[in-house]
């Protein structure tokens, strides 16, 4: 191993539920209310915008009540200390990691305090509610849409993330239920490219196996313990 390790960390909606945000697939979890197709695709938004537009702008006013736990924490530790050496990819879309001090986040899911124009695929920094929103500022024409990645969409920043495991030593996996390709495959892709691979989760994920070594319990103890 290099003497300064490359580690690649991907944490999903697990890192979170400390803080008070809802996961998607544990009971209670933000999929009980809703069916997947009408909130998280983009046939559920073109066939019923204001349920979607709902959906999201709950979840963007409840980012005012939530603070970062000690796994957000101990992640901005991390990158003081590897600098460039971490790469920080989240599929969570809030901004806890940077309320918490990371600076160089990969949001490959998208966020909740953007929004894209339909038409001229311009972004703006978005706070408040977009149901009702006029057109997009850039093109005036365009309606605005959470800056979110939804199913059968292809996540962003893909280059730079398989850039990143591909030349990493280490492949830590947080708070996610290895559910949703691709980042369901990166601990595959980075093993094959000789990275030594952990997850850190409340339970086994879907891809548990895939994983040199896996520790099971709570983010906000695991990942201090695993950065200190
Ligand atoms: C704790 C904890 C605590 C709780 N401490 N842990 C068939 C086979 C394979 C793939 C496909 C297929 N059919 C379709 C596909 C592709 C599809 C897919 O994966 N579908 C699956 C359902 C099978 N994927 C896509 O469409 C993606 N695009 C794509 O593939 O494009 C093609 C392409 C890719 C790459 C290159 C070129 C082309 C897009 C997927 C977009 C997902 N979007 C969502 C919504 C985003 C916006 C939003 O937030 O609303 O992303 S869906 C939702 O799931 C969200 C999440 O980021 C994502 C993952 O969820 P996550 O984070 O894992 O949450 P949970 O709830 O599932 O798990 C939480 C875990 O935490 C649990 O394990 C708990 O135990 C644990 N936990 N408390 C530690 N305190
Ligand atoms: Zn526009």
């Amino acid at each position: 191993m290099a003497a300064v390790p490359r580690v690649v960390v991907l944490t999903g909606a697990g890192i979170s539920a400390e803080s008070g945000v809802p996961t998607f697939r544990d009971a209670d979890g933000l999929w009980e209310g809703h069916r997947v197709e009408d909130v998280a695709t983009p046939e559920g938004f073109l066939a019923d915008p204001e349920t979607v537009h709902r959906f999201y702008d709950e979840r963007r006013a409840a980012l005012a009540g939530v603070v970062p736990n000690p796994a957000h924490v101990a992640l901005a530790d991390l990158e003081r200390v590897l600098g460039d050496d971490l790469t920080l990819v989240t599929q969570n879309i809030d901004d806890l990691h940077e309320r918490a001090g990371s600076t160089r986040v990969v949001h490959m899911h998208g966020e909740l305090l953007s929004a894209l124009c339909i038409r001229c695929g311009g972004r703006v920094r978005w706070e408040g509610p977009m149901l009702g929103a006029p057109p997009c500022g850039s093109c005036g024409k365009g309606d605005l849409r959470p800056d979110v990645v939804w199913f059968g969409e292809i996540p962003y920043r893909m280059d730079d993330i398989f850039e990143a495991l591909a030349a990493c030593d280490l492949f830590v996996s947080v708070g996610t239920s290895g559910a949703v390709y691709p980042a369901a495959g990166f601990v595959q892709q980075a093993r094959a490219f000789g990275a030594r691979t952990l997850e850190l989760n409340l339970v086994p994920s879907e891809g548990s196996h895939f994983f040199h070594e896996a520790r099971h319990g709570r983010a906000g103890e695991l990942v201090p313990a695993w950065v200190a």
